[in-house]
């Protein structure tokens, strides 16, 4: 073979092997964990919980950072931890009575305390407590009986751990910087990842805290994600980085805000990728965790009309509660899941299973739309006729409530649909359904 043969060969080899290599590092979904993100994105709707022995200070998750609280004086709490009025499937039937199909549950907040059975460490809930019941498992079970999804919250962050590099946060709380080992710590998270992901009926991963450090701050998520997807490759995995998502992620978070926005200022780097979108809000104005002093409570009306602004944005909708120490929740928490329940068994059809409509928000409301139905969700409207933007034919034009057929006019040249409503609308959402052929 002459030697420009040689070169040839070996340069083909070289580039073959390369793109072997690229490809191997391009996240292929299972179809497994394909179908889980189409269900996740039907479901529309789930309940967070933030929940830690740091409910009985009953001033939020942060409570450790915010009172720059000794670590092992914080711990000590634990001691004392003992939600006797815990009931897991009371829980999961009030969130799917609440129309919820999904649950997300802290399992590890930033104070590194495990609401789980973990060999891993000894600041779990068996270890630490007396109440050494399995959380997580009970609920994981409450999940499986009653077919709710259960997604686990998990915090990269740790406050307590000797081995955390300390980031941002965690700084006044009693540890010794120059003990931190990412290796340890890193391997520490891998042994609970293989816990959860087993011991558990988990759909989902869902990582807080990577702005504790800076973007240059190599987390090695590559490698824990390929480690989890080893595990179990149908597990989906979210990250709360408040950036683009990264390769191996399969769905793609928001904090207090609806993908695209920025009120709450978390969402400045999130440009808006292909995966399944999820926003996440608090019921209460304030804290993630139970705060004995937060009793303003988001109305039934914001909290339905924020969900259906979520599926109007394609994105679902992930609300949050904070147990109290005891194990109940709380009472005004129990009122808004009631009454959304009561709204979600009537006009269900118009969330689970739909994604944007052809319009993007109006004054008067937001579209939803599924298959040939589009639906016209009218918050706010002092009319009784609505025109809108509207090209293609039209089937029938009802209004949602008793499928009553109502008046219209298409205006193929103006490209326009004109709407008698019959009254002027009222209430929470006003619903028109827009079915094409
Ligand atoms: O610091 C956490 C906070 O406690 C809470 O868990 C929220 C939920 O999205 N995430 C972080 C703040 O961005």
């Amino acid at each position: 073979m002459s030697s420009h043969l040689k070169q040839f060969v070996l340069c083909l080899i070289v580039i073959v092997s390369c793109t072997f290599t690229i490809e191997a590092q391009t996240y292929q979904p299972t179809e497994k964990n394909l179908q889980n993100r189409a269900d996740f994105e039907k479901e529309r709707f789930g309940i967070f919980l933030h929940w830690g022995f740091y409910s009985m200070f009953g001033q939020g998750e942060w409570v450790l950072e915010h009172q720059k609280l000794n670590k092992d004086e914080y711990a000590c709490a634990a001691r004392g931890f003992y939600p006797s009025k815990f009931n897991a499937s009371e829980w999961v039937k009030a969130f799917l009575d609440a129309g919820a199909k999904y649950m997300c549950i802290t399992c590890r907040h930033h104070d590194g305390f495990s609401m789980f059975d973990s060999k891993a460490t000894d600041f779990d809930i068996i270890d630490a407590t007396p109440f050494k019941r399995d959380i997580i498992g009970e609920l994981s079970k409450a999940c499986d009986e009653q077919g709710m999804a259960l997604h686990l919250y998990y915090s990269l962050t740790d406050w307590t751990r000797e081995d955390y590099p300390i980031g941002n946060t965690g700084k006044y709380n009693g540890r010794d910087g120059s003990r931190a080992d990412y290796n340890s710590y890193f391997n520490f998270m891998k042994a609970q990842m293989k816990e959860l992901l087993t011991q558990y009926s988990t759909r989902a991963l869902w990582f807080d805290g990577i702005p504790d450090h800076p973007s240059d701050f190599n987390w090695r998520i590559d490698e824990f994600y390929d480690y989890i997807h080893s595990i179990k490759p149908e597990c989906l995995i979210g990250n709360n980085h408040h950036t683009a998502p990264h390769e191996g992620e399969d769905f793609q978070m928001f904090e207090r805000d609806l993908p695209g926005e920025n009120k709450a200022g978390y969402s400045g780097g999130a440009t808006i990728g292909k995966l399944p979108l999820e926003m996440c809000q608090t019921m209460p104005t304030g804290s993630w965790g139970y705060s004995v002093d937060d009793l303003s409570f988001r109305s039934v009306e914001e909290l339905i009309r924020l969900l259906v602004k979520a599926v109007s944005k394609n994105s679902n909708l992930l609300i949050n509660i904070g147990p109290r120490a005891d194990g109940t929740l709380p009472d005004l928490a129990l009122d808004r899941l009631k009454g959304m329940g009561e709204w979600m068994r009537k006009y269900g059809d118009t969330i689970y299973g739909n994604g944007a409509g052809s319009l993007p928000e109006q004054p008067w409301g937001v579209t939803t739309s599924c298959g040939n139905t589009e639906y016209l969700h009218l918050f706010t409207y002092d009319s009784a006729t609505l025109e809108i933007p509207f090209t293609g034919k039209v089937k029938k034009v009802n209004l949602f409530d008793g499928h009553q057929p109502l008046k219209y006019k298409l205006n193929k040249k103006a490209k326009t649909l004109t709407i008698e409503l019959g009254q002027v609308p009222s209430g929470i959402d006003t619903i028109v359904e827009i079915v094409r052929p």
